[in-house]
């Protein structure tokens, strides 16, 4: 279809991103051809933004708390006409938010076209949900009453975004909130800010009122941490690590006032089981992708690889040629499939790891750092053997695979995984479909993948979202996302005492 790198590839691409079903074709001015992009990318532009003071978080949560009756108060029908609107805005404006992911985020150009799409699908699938699930309903009930149960903003949002996806996920959270009839206090990553900026400008064009909705830049441990205390806000949502989730949790408990609710989504260490009836090409293109792509810097990524011993050594042959083909290198040339990591602090801490790795256990593959690159902050695809399930301790966020061997009952193994606390996703290669559904049932965790890779989660088809560790759902991308951004009102009206109540719910 003529985006994605055709030659070269040491493995098929997954069914993920350029061809993902529910906005394949989007664009064919834009996708048509490279050279949109090329020039887009050739002219990005990070404009320094501005950082929040205290003062500045004071007064735009003022700003918002008069602004959202305002907006609650417009029928859910207008407010997803507006989300609509910004999707396809940000559709035809793919090229200029590819270049920014690109230079910001230091996004491959695949990654960062699948980023706008999820972005675009995000506005959509909320937009047609607040449609079809926020309108009010009628209860019927043996009571002789009418009963009426209605579905509206919370008050002002506060949505705390990370730079792994600071297009979609920025744009995921406040969409869902604004659409729920939400006001919206938006702190997008640190160092993401020109994206988010970029995407509020739109939202804003749009037609989301610019008392509706506010970006606020700054650090989480002063800009954060004030948007969080603030009395005015009615809820959290936040995507980002577990302990930053933590420290908002015990934040908003600390607090006087109303009772906040917190939806969070964290970090995940997620596993892999392969059985001896896997296909071992599949595991290995399936690994491959889960967790090398995106540099490895995904919550969904896979972290341990837990091989039969049956068939270990053949696949590790196999994924060990396949690392070497992995090309490193400028995240806007084509044939790149791995780029940099986001900033230096996430090098050195990466780069601090793979050394204690080299140290306390085997070196299995890795990837050829390019002679000579100009290109800073790579890191090399590496895959350790461990000894056992529980050496796992940490989300590495990076693309550093640990792999253990198993033998005996897989239920057992599940068992380990299921005691590293988190629950965000988790793969099964296995011919045996009724062992699949086992494990799969018996797995604490939020989204299981069989026969497949294990990122990539299609908006409004793969609803995404862990638990345990991994955070608090709602899933993401799922039908029961915008409930949790709502407060609910049930209006009984007793239909035999006066003739004029029901005049009260007319007009919904
Ligand atoms: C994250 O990496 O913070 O399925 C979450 C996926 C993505 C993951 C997003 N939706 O790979």
């Amino acid at each position: 279809d003529g985006v994605g790198p055709a030659e070269g590839l040491p493995l098929p691409r997954a069914l993920y991103g350029a061809e993902r079903p529910n906005s394949a074709g989007a664009d064919p001015t834009c996708l048509d051809s490279r050279q949109p992009l090329a020039t887009a990318i050739a002219t990005t532009r990070l404009d320094p933004v501005p950082l929040a003071s205290q003062a500045d978080v004071a007064d735009a949560m003022q700003r918002l708390s008069q602004g959202w009756a305002g907006w609650n108060h417009r029928p859910v029908d207008e407010r997803a006409a507006v989300l609509r609107r910004a999707a396809d805005a940000l559709e035809v404006r793919l090229p200029e938010f590819c270049g920014l992911l690109v230079k910001e985020a230091h996004k491959t150009l695949g990654d960062a076209i699948s980023e706008v799409r999820e972005a675009v699908d995000f506005c959509r699938y909320y937009a047609q949900q607040a449609q079809a699930r926020l309108q009010p309903q009628e209860l019927p009930g043996p009571t002789g009453e009418r009963n009426t149960l209605r579905l509206h903003g919370r008050g002002v949002f506060v949505c705390i975004s990370p730079w792994n996806f600071p297009l979609a996920i920025f744009t995921g959270q406040v969409v869902a909130a604004l659409v729920a009839g939400n006001a919206v206090a938006a702190k997008p990553a640190e160092q993401t800010p020109a994206v988010a900026a970029r995407m509020v400008a739109l939202l804003h064009e749009a037609g989301v009122p610019a008392d509706a909705l506010a970006l606020l830049h700054g650090p989480g441990e002063t800009t954060g941490a004030a948007l969080v205390a603030h009395p005015a806000t009615a809820g959290v949502c936040f995507t980002g690590s577990t302990a930053v989730a933590r420290t908002i949790n015990r934040a908003l408990a600390a607090k006087d006032g109303p009772i906040v609710p917190l939806i969070a989504e964290t970090g995940g260490l997620n596993a892999m089981v392969v059985d001896s009836t896997a296909l071992p090409e599949q595991v290995v293109d399936a690994v491959v992708q889960s967790a090398f792509r995106s540099a490895g810097q995904r919550c969904s990524a896979l972290r341990l690889l837990c091989l039969h011993e049956g068939v270990a050594d053949g696949i590790l042959a196999m994924l060990r040629g396949a690392m070497l083909e992995l090309r490193l290198g400028d995240p806007a040339d084509w044939a790149t499939d791995v780029g940099p990591v986001i900033d230096d602090e996430a090098f050195q801490n990466l780069q601090t790891q793979i050394a204690r790795l080299r140290r306390e256990a085997a070196l299995i593959g890795e990837t050829p750092l390019p002679a000579g690159t100009a290109v800073p902050r790579l890191i090399a695809p590496v895959a350790f053997e461990l000894s056992s399930v529980a050496e796992l301790q940490q989300e590495l966020f990076g693309p550093v695979l640990h792999v253990v061997r198993w033998s005996g009952d897989p239920a057992a193994l599940v068992a380990q995984i299921n005691a590293l606390g988190y629950g965000l996703t988790f793969g099964l290669q296995t011919r045996i479909d009724s062992r699949a559904e086992r494990l799969a049932a018996q797995a604490r965790i939020g989204n299981v993948y069989v026969n497949r890779n294990m990122i990539g989660a299609v908006v409004g088809v793969q609803p995404f979202g862990g638990e345990g560790l991994s955070g608090t759902g709602p899933k993401a991308g799922g039908p029961h996302y915008l409930y949790r951004f709502c407060a609910e009102q049930c209006v009984t009206i007793n239909t035999a005492a006066a003739g004029g109540n029901a005049a009260l719910l007319a007009g919904g």
